[in-house]
């Protein structure tokens, strides 16, 4: 069971959350300087479900994404998983996590899983690449019973196997068979997306081959 602690205004709930033991889990009405990765702003107006759980190390990082982004999935009814972080719904990003691991010395300590969903929020300027909740239901959604809906099958969700969850993320990838061009910080490839590994690496099938990218942003062509 998780502790939930909520705050009208916070930097970024994944810093909060740095401070907290496992188990609980950080809200906040609206993030000032919300993050995604590589330091990208994460836009946090009233409105949205911004929120961070802090638990225990023990699994592979990718696999605290894979199940934040299922637990999401079903609870919203709606939207498919795009590798790695993401939500989309209709093309659109929804949903974005961010895991991170916090290390007392060598050791991991904790992990944070920020967990970012376009709930009842405007979003103005990035209504091109995003979408909210509300958008696609046509009503806006109770923040309190969603947020209590994603944690319960959080936890269910956590007591599953690695492979368990691989497979899971994987049927609802709708990227996987589809041609891509992939971004990471030292390249550009295109290729068909074939399959997500079992390091939670995406598999390309280019035309020297197939390669395995580790990070990057995906774009579907
Ligand atoms: C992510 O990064 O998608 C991870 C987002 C994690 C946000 C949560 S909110 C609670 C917790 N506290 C934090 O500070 N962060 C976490 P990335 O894959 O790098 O995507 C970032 C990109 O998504 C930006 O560069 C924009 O293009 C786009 N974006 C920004 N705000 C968005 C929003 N509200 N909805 C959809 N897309 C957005």
């Amino acid at each position: 069971m998780f502790h939930i602690h909520t705050f009208p205004e916070v930097d970024s709930t994944n810093e909060v959350a740095k401070k907290y033991p496992a188990n609980n889990v950080i809200v906040a009405e609206e993030q000032i300087r919300g993050r995604g990765r590589f330091g990208r702003k994460w836009v946090s107006s009233k409105g949205g479900l911004w929120f961070s759980l802090v638990l225990e190390p023990g699994k592979r990082l990718f696999e605290y994404t894979f199940i934040g982004a299922l637990a999401v999935l079903e609870s919203i009814g709606t939207g498919e998983t795009k590798w790695p972080n993401d939500i989309l719904v209709e093309g659109k990003k929804i949903c974005g996590i961010l895991s991170e691991v916090e290390f007392s010395g060598n050791e991991a300590e904790k992990v944070v899983v920020g967990i970012g969903l376009n709930v009842n929020n405007e979003l103005s300027d990035i209504t091109k690449i995003a979408v909210s909740l509300k958008e696609v239901t046509g009503k806006e959604s109770d923040l309190n019973e969603l947020l209590g809906k994603i944690l319960k099958r959080y936890e269910e969700l956590l007591t599953l196997d690695h492979s368990d969850i691989l497979r899971m993320f994987k049927e609802k990838c709708g990227m996987l068979g589809k041609n891509v061009t992939v971004k990471s910080l030292d390249k550009t490839i295109s290729g068909e997306a074939v399959d997500i590994n079992d390091e939670g690496h995406l598999v390309v099938q280019t035309e020297e081959g197939p390669l395995v990218v580790q990070e990057g942003d995906v774009t579907l062509l």
